[in-house]
């Protein structure tokens, strides 16, 4: 956001310069897009533009490189973490990080961030988490809630036949690998604030070299839930947030500070 006067007017929202001028395809309601700007802000105001490659992977965002100003490669469903890999390990000077849904990272992709989490690999993580196959019309997700109908799971997702649901970034977390982990939504704008921070310090992480970053956004998907964008908004506070809980999960710089006392 900026505040500079123009033409005796106070700009106080404008599109940042890393977004590109153009409608997207995303539902009314859904979360991709206000994440997308909150990636653009950071990457404006970390003067990371020149520098960044990001890693689209398939799913709703699969067109993400026509919405941001700055290189993108396309990576096949689930392979963005291997993909950012070789992208990281190519060109060591390159700012990476992949964009991928629960679909994507917690199901056909579960592989690739695990073993890129394993090798520490310095790329950041945005894991849009809608508890939902987004893009292909609402089917269950390993992030599904227990209880929620899907087109998969009409009458609920029951753990007797489904399972639970995966909290994956906490089982990230527990990889020495990875360096900074944490969760937030975008349901209101404290939310979007405390979300743009954790995306900071990803991102710095990554800049320190310090391992892999990841950032769990609870995202939303009123077409896929059957709810309004009002009601989703709420739904993710009241329900998802219970089984998902905001916060840092794990800060290994911070963790190593505080031991060392300084
Ligand atoms: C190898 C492969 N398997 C399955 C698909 C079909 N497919 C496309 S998107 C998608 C799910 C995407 O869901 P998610 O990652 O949660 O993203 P969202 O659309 O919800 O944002 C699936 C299963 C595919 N494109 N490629
Ligand atoms: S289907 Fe869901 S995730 Fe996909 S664009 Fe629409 S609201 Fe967003």
């Amino acid at each position: 956001m900026t505040t500079t006067p123009v033409g005796g007017r106070r700009i106080v929202y404008q599109r940042p310069t890393l977004l590109t001028d153009r409608s997207t395809h995303y539902c009314p309601g859904c979360g991709h897009g206000i994440i997308h700007r909150v990636i653009a802000e950071l990457l404006d105001e970390l003067q990371l533009g020149p520098t960044t490659i990001g890693v689209a992977s398939v799913g709703c965002s699969v067109f993400a490189y026509d919405y941001f100003g700055i290189d993108f490669v396309e990576s096949p469903h689930g392979r963005a973490p291997a993909v950012a890999t070789g992208v990281r390990r190519a060109r060591p000077n390159a700012f990476v990080f992949t964009y991928q849904g629960d679909g994507d990272l917690a199901a056909i992709g579960t592989a690739e961030i695990v073993h890129a989490a394993a090798r520490g690999e310095r790329i950041s993580v945005v894991f849009v988490n809608n508890g939902i196959y987004g893009m292909t019309g609402g089917q269950m997700a390993p992030t599904t809630l227990l209880g929620q109908h899907t087109t998969s799971s009409p009458l609920g997702r029951d753990a007797a036949v489904a399972g639970f649901p995966i909290p994956i970034t906490e089982m990230l977390a527990l990889l020495p690998g990875v360096a900074y982990a944490a969760r937030g939504t975008i349901t209101d704008p404290g939310q979007i604030g405390k979300t743009k921070a954790m995306l900071r310090r990803a991102f710095e992480s990554q800049l320190a070299g310090e391992g892999l970053s990841i950032v769990e956004v609870l995202s939303t998907c009123p077409v896929g839930w059957g709810l309004t964008p009002t009601e989703s908004m709420a739904h993710v506070t009241n329900e998802v947030t219970a089984v998902y809980p905001l916060g840092v999960i794990v800060d290994r710089r911070r963790a190593a500070t505080r031991k060392d006392g300084s």
